[in-house]
């Protein structure tokens, strides 16, 4: 039987456990830039053989106009790639590995966040119902997000083209590789989903035209990078964000045929609800995500597969027995820097302090203590 505490191969990503950290939003990067502090937090959890044997990044923004949080980093820009360097190098010293997840909100932002205080960019011009963080005076604040206007197609290249500079800067920063956020409710989600994406061209409609933008996204780094160091995370049925669909499962059982080809690192599944219950249902009947996989790797995808929402090391242990590569744990993680030597030994588990998740400083992002 497959322990989580033994090696895996992802693509071309060696990762000595299978104990993966999920992204987590800190909002702890003033600027948008990557500091001394984040590589503290990262070089915390960086060693597998107390740590995570793969760190995904806190999601990064690829562009300004992918910005929808105070505080959060951003990696198109040389001064920010130079910032993230500190980062890898302190993970790296560790003698651990780390992707950056690239992310572009689309409606889930704020003018005050966007060039020129215009307004976000969305496949149609419906309003997320749901918040984004602002900081105000240092606090965070939860605020209405806009209303964003519908993207033209003609503007889309670019937004491939920013996720392509991103991914050819993740490398430039010693990233081992990156994840590409399609989850969420975020801007690729939003095309795939079809309560956010009501056009009627061919980014909109059928599977096949809300899948579109995925594909060129994908295709288009793949082509930068290489799909050996490059992942994806979904998440099928979360209601995050607003996010929603009639018929998940066809959906994403055709997502999964569009990355088979590729030649992925890994597949990153959010299973239910983010953060919440993993049995959440949108769609006709409980989605069902062991036919997902068998339709990824029926269409010969061969990337690993990654589990997350709620585990604990019994579920893990039995994800893996069931065919999973890798589990990724995500507020676990928060509250505890050595996660997987606790998980080894059965625990203690320090708890987590909800108050500091989102902006400030060190207290509840340095401070939790390790075993011994
Ligand atoms: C929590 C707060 C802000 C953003 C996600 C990037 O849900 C996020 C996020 C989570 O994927």
């Amino acid at each position: 039987m497959t322990s989580l505490f033994e090696p895996c191969q992802a693509g071309g990503l060696k990762l000595a456990t299978r104990i993966v950290m999920a992204p987590l939003t800190r909002n702890r990067a003033p600027g948008a830039l990557a500091n001394a502090r984040m590589a503290a937090y990262y070089r915390q959890r960086a060693n597998p053989a107390t740590g995570a044997g793969l760190i995904i990044s806190e999601a990064t923004a690829i562009s300004h106009q992918g910005q929808g949080y105070a505080d959060v980093p951003g990696i198109w820009s040389a001064e920010q790639v130079a910032a993230w360097k500190q980062v890898t190098d302190a993970v790296h010293a560790e003698g651990g590995k780390i992707v950056v997840q690239l992310w572009h909100v689309g409606r889930v932002s704020h003018t005050s966040l966007q060039p020129g205080g215009a307004a976000p960019v969305a496949p149609s011009a419906i309003t997320a119902k749901t918040k984004t963080v602002l900081l105000v005076e240092g606090l965070a604040k939860f605020v209405e997000t806009s209303m964003p206007r519908a993207l033209e197609a003609s503007e889309l290249p670019g937004i491939v083209q920013d996720y392509r500079h991103a991914a050819a800067n993740a490398v430039a920063a010693g990233f081992d590789g990156v994840e590409v956020h399609a989850a969420n409710g975020y801007l690729i989600d939003q095309f795939l989903r079809s309560g956010s994406n009501q056009r009627s061209d061919a980014y909109g409609g059928p599977i096949e035209n809300r899948a579109r933008f995925l594909q060129e996204v994908m295709q288009g780094i793949v082509a930068e990078i290489g799909g050996e160091r490059t992942g994806i995370r979904l998440s099928p049925v979360t209601p995050a964000n607003d996010a929603s669909d009639e018929q998940p499962q066809p959906l994403f059982e055709h997502v999964v045929r569009v990355l088979a080809p590729l030649g992925l690192a890994y597949v990153h599944l959010i299973e239910g609800s983010t953060g919440g219950p993993r049995d959440h249902q949108q769609g006709p009947a409980p989605f069902d995500y062991a036919a997902l996989r068998q339709a990824y790797r029926a269409a010969g995808g061969q990337g690993a597969w990654m589990v997350n929402n709620g585990y604990d090391l019994p579920l893990a242990e039995q994800s893996l027995a069931g065919g999973a590569d890798l589990v990724a744990f995500g507020r676990p993680f928060i509250a505890n820097p050595d996660l997987g030597a606790r998980l080894k030994q059965g625990g203690p588990f320090n708890t987590l302090d909800r108050a500091t998740l989102y902006g400030g400083g060190d207290a509840g992002y340095l401070d939790y203590p390790t075993l011994g």
